[in-house]
């Protein structure tokens, strides 16, 4: 197979975005929309099975008042908290709340000299995805050649079509790719349209099963502190970049 892209999730792949971005940005969108609720950081863990930030608000209100949130208007209701949830969050990415994970931007610079072509699939909304950009990698953002996020597609995570749609717009076949993400929704999602991925976890994600990916690992690396994991059950420690990536592949 020629290794033609990258494909890559960003909220817990690309930054840690979760527990302290989007989680405090939903319970400041609650106090503004005069709710008393509080996602804690356990809390949270456990609603991150639910993928998109409307869709978890509604799962929520489910579990706290079935009935409420059987209202004509509760989706409604959750889109607004929403808008006002991504407001939040696209403020603390702009104020440079949240950063990369370690060895990222080496691994995205890599990966453009090698001819690679980069995208970005992911279940976050289009403008949390380029304010993070723009707030970590500058003018660089131009990185990716295209970016599908959110809404572009009817169903999220695991779902498979944010891949399939990314693939379309970057004119690439799954078996070109690779997928880089951190959960097992995301992981789903990737195999399911049939691309080989890797999975570098968080503290959200660390004790999930990913049976069949290319790897797991427990980051990207860098030179001070190497990724450790496993390679296709091997175990394997290094940096992640596009050169270990194609011998993995080829070594399938
Ligand atoms: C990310 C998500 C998103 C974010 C919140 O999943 O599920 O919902 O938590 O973003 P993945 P929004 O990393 O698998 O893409 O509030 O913008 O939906
Ligand atoms: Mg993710």
């Amino acid at each position: 197979m020629g290794l033609r892209a990258f494909v890559f999730d960003v909220d817990g792949t690309l930054a840690d975005t979760e527990r302290d971005g989007h989680r405090v940005a939903f319970n400041r969108a609650f106090r503004e929309s005069g709710l008393d609720w509080e996602w804690d950081e356990h809390l949270y863990g456990r609603l991150l099975a639910t993928t998109g930030g409307r869709e978890r608000i509604l799962r929520f209100w489910q579990e706290v008042d079935p009935e409420a949130a059987r209202s004509h208007d509760a989706w409604q209701r959750c889109g607004e908290i929403h808008a006002t949830k991504t407001r939040h969050y696209v403020r603390m990415v702009e104020a440079g709340a949240i950063g990369l994970r370690p060895g990222v931007e080496r691994a995205l610079r890599e990966s453009r000299e090698a001819g690679l072509r980069l995208a970005i699939a992911t279940t976050t909304s289009e403008a949390n995805v380029t304010a993070l950009m723009a707030a970590t990698l500058g003018s660089d953002c131009a990185l990716f050649d295209c970016i599908a996020a959110g809404d572009a597609v009817p169903r999220k995570k695991p779902d498979p079509a944010i891949y399939r749609l990314a693939l379309e717009r970057i004119g690439c076949e799954p078996r070109e790719c690779v997928a880089f993400e951190d959960s097992q929704p995301g992981f789903q999602a990737a195999a399911a349209a049939g691309i080989a991925t890797v999975v570098t976890t968080n503290s959200y994600t660390a004790q999930q099963r990913f049976d069949g990916a290319l790897a797991v690992l427990d980051g990207w690396g860098t030179p001070e502190r190497p990724a450790s994991g496993s390679v296709q059950g091997a175990p394997w420690s290094g940096l992640v970049g596009p050169a270990a990536v194609a011998a993995w592949v080829r070594a399938r």
